[in-house]
């Protein structure tokens, strides 16, 4: 018993755990719920560094929540669809099921070895039919409300991994798995709309007061809400039956300023001129193998060609030319722009390389020089060149252009966001299969809910080019009411799955999506923790997922996350932990070597959870070396006998100081675990009141033994969630029967904190003379006598005259002589 064993007491604890059911969890009104969720994880293999924070992270706010009394749900599963499996069955020459499969077994038995208190009967693995059948039946409930729909569209392809990307998984041009430059490509694809759901997404982010600031900040520039002026312009003659066309503006103080305009490659008109124009034909087809990503639209080269027609300007009716340019969007605004290449960036760029007029219509505020041959005036200022409008500021210029426009019948005031619709459509195999039965005649309809699930096959053979299930004809065949019916091939992006589980987890049923009752027991989650790289595409598909399910009535909150905690990432030799930069440490080679509270309390010691960690062999040393001291405190203190009833009355100084020592170490522990999430100087304050326990050992008085007893009592607790298995072990070995995680968080006791003696300091003209140590309700006139006797100040004093003598309670005796 001598020795810390951890791989003995670790194994103990986790049998206990186990047979006990201990954090299997039921919807108990009578008592307070709290819900602590990680974002599960990806089925890569085996666990990095990353996992065991986060999940060291949540493990440890659960176990808290639980000594605090509260009905904890702390569950775990898998995001199991996704590209990586299809790349590694090719590569191993295996099913991406049976891969999947192989690493939920082998990673679940590695997050049992860290101790981590789950409800694994509330596992969902999100390529099993059970999971996936639901998202599909919620899709054509979706296509039924009109919320889900088909539309051809420019997509960003990666040829590579011969698959579409998402706008936000194009990343400055190039697939964000590989790397390789995105193409664009024209195909039929599945969405939905998100765009509906932009201002509420929007609005909502204010009931998130406990977000972190940047993540509000990117989810509101993503939505990007603007406000500006949808503007007509006519043609100077028709063309294919298009007499005019529109464009949006943030900028309308800026119409006078109008030198050209330009459409993009798709634009109807565009397209009309390039049927009797084959350069622009041929220039259109150019734009299409570029990235439809927007922020690449700002840094790419700006190209275009002059389509010949004239467009009329709105107010002057001065006629403009109307160009084609690759950096205009077909699916932003109206797919047109207005240009003024005097206030905006890309305009400029553009017309210094067509050499097309640049006009001046805004100065600076401050009257400062603006010289246009170096770059555009992109601030807000007063109008200039502008006619009528000239000195107007940018509010009551956008006021007035915008009245003249609507009262020509030429504009109207409009909101606009920059969220596109989501494409949920995916070409590659392993995902859910999107459920509609495309029809012999053209046409589709939704998988009705007998004919579902549809289920993916998992035994099949990757040839590395197409799906299997594009590749296998008969996949497809299927039939409804005696009709032949051709299943869609395509599945849905692995956002899909994510955008939901939480609520599965939170509700599981085998007859429905969700078990709303249980599910709003649970609801929303109180803590969500999770990487900051999620900040966007993640958070908020699941937010909008969620406000699709309450509105289908499954549950009944508005927002599905009230706390979030990003934490920060693993580095070791200053940079991020990875396979790539091959300076990965392997947890279970840790677990093996030191335990997992070692590797736990490491995680948790090293830096409070949003900030980085910087991973050091010494720090892990220490760890251990800490463990083994508090275990061996404890047997030393059992060893010297059994102590008597506490009385707080018999104490003598020192005892009393230890005390206090541990009811302060309680109160600020309790603090930084609830209000701080600070977890780092919880654990140092125990650190510091093991140490006081070490020089004030009294194990010969008996009063002195339970003194001792309460500090480490006190201090077994509060470990408990960081190092769970040598805190289980602990408590049982200093005669609990009852498992230290179900006992009740220790209350720091106010009257054992109250100081019996305090320190002061003596002066003599202002000067600090002495350090007097006096019973802390001392009068004035006792410190005053206490200053006084004090020989030092006795010295300053000497024989002069005492004028007067100044106590500040708490603080210092001034004693002013002449
Ligand atoms: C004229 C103008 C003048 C503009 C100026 C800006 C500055 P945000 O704020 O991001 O919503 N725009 C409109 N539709 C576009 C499209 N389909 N593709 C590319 N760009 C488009 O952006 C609104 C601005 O983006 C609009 O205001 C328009 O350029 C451009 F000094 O109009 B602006």
């Amino acid at each position: 018993k001598d020795l810390y064993n951890p791989s003995e007491i670790e194994q103990q604890a986790q049998q206990y755990w186990e047979s006990h059911k201990s954090f299997e969890v039921s919807e108990d009104t009578s008592k307070e719920k709290f819900y602590c969720l990680a974002m599960f994880p990806y089925p890569s293999g085996r666990l990095h560094m990353g996992h065991v924070r986060n999940y060291t992270i949540t493990d440890v706010i659960a176990r808290f929540q639980r000594m605090q009394g509260k009905n904890v749900l702390h569950p775990m599963g898998w995001d199991a669809f996704g590209l990586p499996a299809e790349n590694a069955a090719i590569k191993n020459n295996t099913a991406p099921a049976k891969w999947t499969y192989a690493n939920t077994d082998y990673m679940r038995s590695q997050l049992k070895e860290l101790g981590f208190g789950f409800d694994w009967t509330r596992e969902v693995t999100t390529c099993k039919p059970d999971y996936y059948r639901w998202e599909q039946w919620f899709f054509t409930r979706l296509y039924e409300k009109g919320l889900a729909y088909k539309k051809v569209s420019a997509v960003n392809w990666c040829p590579n991994d011969q698959t579409v990307l998402a706008n936000e998984q194009v990343v400055e041009g190039c697939c964000w798995r590989c790397d390789t430059p995105v193409e664009r490509k024209e195909i039929p694809q599945w969405f939905i709309r998100i765009t509906d759901y932009a201002e509420e997404l929007l609005k909502d982010l204010d009931k998130l007061p406990h977000w972190p600031e940047q993540v509000r900040t990117m989810q509101k520039n993503w939505i990007g809400k603007s406000k500006g002026v949808q503007m007509s312009f006519d043609l100077s003659a028709p063309i294919a039956g298009h007499d005019h066309f529109e464009v949006y503006t943030t900028r309308p103080d800026t119409t006078m300023g109008i030198t050209y305009v330009t459409l993009a490659a798709e634009h109807p008109i565009a397209l009309a001129v390039a049927e009797h124009n084959p350069a622009l034909a041929e220039f259109i087809q150019e734009c299409k193998v570029q990235s439809v990503a927007e922020a690449d639209m700002a840094s790419m080269e700006k190209k275009g060609m002059d389509t010949g027609l004239k467009a009329l300007h709105p107010i002057t009716r001065e006629e403009v030319p109307v160009w084609v340019g690759n950096y205009v969007l077909m699916d932003y605004g109206s797919g047109a722009v207005m240009a003024v290449p005097g206030h905006d960036q890309r305009d400029w760029e553009f017309a210094r390389k067509y050499d097309l007029p640049i006009k001046q219509v805004v100065a600076s505020k401050d009257g400062e020089e603006i010289d246009l041959n170096t770059a555009a005036f992109v601030e807000k200022g007063i109008l200039v060149n502008s006619g009528e409008y000239d000195g107007l500021d940018f509010n009551a210029a956008f006021e007035a252009l915008s009245q003249t426009l609507v009262a020509a019948g030429k504009g109207r005031v409009t909101t606009n966001y920059r969220l596109r619709d989501w494409g949920v459509s995916r070409q590659r195999y392993w995902g859910a299969p999107i459920p509609i039965f495309n029809l012999p005649d053209g046409g589709e309809i939704p998988v009705p809910a007998h004919k579902l699930p549809i289920l993916l096959p998992e035994d099949v053979v990757m040839d590395g080019v197409q799906s299997p299930i594009k590749a296998d004809v008969s996949w497809k065949k299927d039939e409804l009411d005696g009709q032949a019916v051709e299943r869609e091939t395509d599945t849905f992006d692995t956002f899909m799955e994510s955008s939901w589980y939480y609520a599965r987890y939170a509700g599981p049923s085998s007859e429905s999506m969700i078990d709303s009752d249980k599910a709003n027991y649970w609801l929303p989650v109180d803590q969500y923790v999770g990487g900051i790289e999620h900040a966007i595409l993640h958070l908020l598909y699941a937010r909008f997922f969620h406000k699709l399910m309450r509105d289908e009535g499954l549950v009944a909150c508005d927002e599905p996350f009230e706390r979030l905690l990003c934490q920060g990432m693993v580095l070791k030799d200053g940079t991020k932990m990875s396979k790539s930069k091959g300076n990965t440490v392997d947890p279970a080679e840790l677990i093996g070597q030191y335990g997992a509270d070692t590797v736990r309390l490491f995680t948790m010691f090293a830096a409070p959870p949003e900030q980085s960690l910087e991973w050091t062999d010494s720090g892990v040393e220490g760890a251990f070396r800490f463990l083994k001291k508090l275990w061996k405190t404890v047997q030393t203190h059992l060893a010297a006998g059994e102590p008597g009833e506490l009385n707080p009355a018999e104490l003598n100084d020192t005892q009393k100081d230890l005390r206090r020592k541990t009811h302060e170490t309680i109160a600020k522990v309790t603090d930084d675990y609830g209000r701080r999430q600070t977890f780092n100087t919880a654990i140092a304050a125990v650190m510091e009141l093991l140490n006081e326990v070490g020089r004030n050992a009294d194990r010969a008085n008996e009063q002195g033994l339970s003194v001792e007893r309460e500090a480490l009592e006190a201090a077994v607790q509060v470990l408990a969630p960081i190092v769970p298995h040598i805190c289980h072990e602990l408590w049982l070995a200093l005669g609990h029967s009852e498992p230290v995680l179900d006992v009740t968080w220790p209350a720091a006791d106010e009257e054992a904190m109250v100081k019996s003696s305090i320190t002061l300091v003596a002066q003599v003209n202002g000067k600090v003379r002495a350090k007097l140590e006096a019973p802390a309700d001392a009068d004035k006139d006792a410190l005053e006598k206490l200053a006084l006797a004090d020989p030092n100040v006795q010295k300053f004093i000497a024989d002069k005259m005492i004028r007067k003598i100044i106590v500040v309670p708490g603080k210092l005796v001034n004693i002013v002589v002449a």
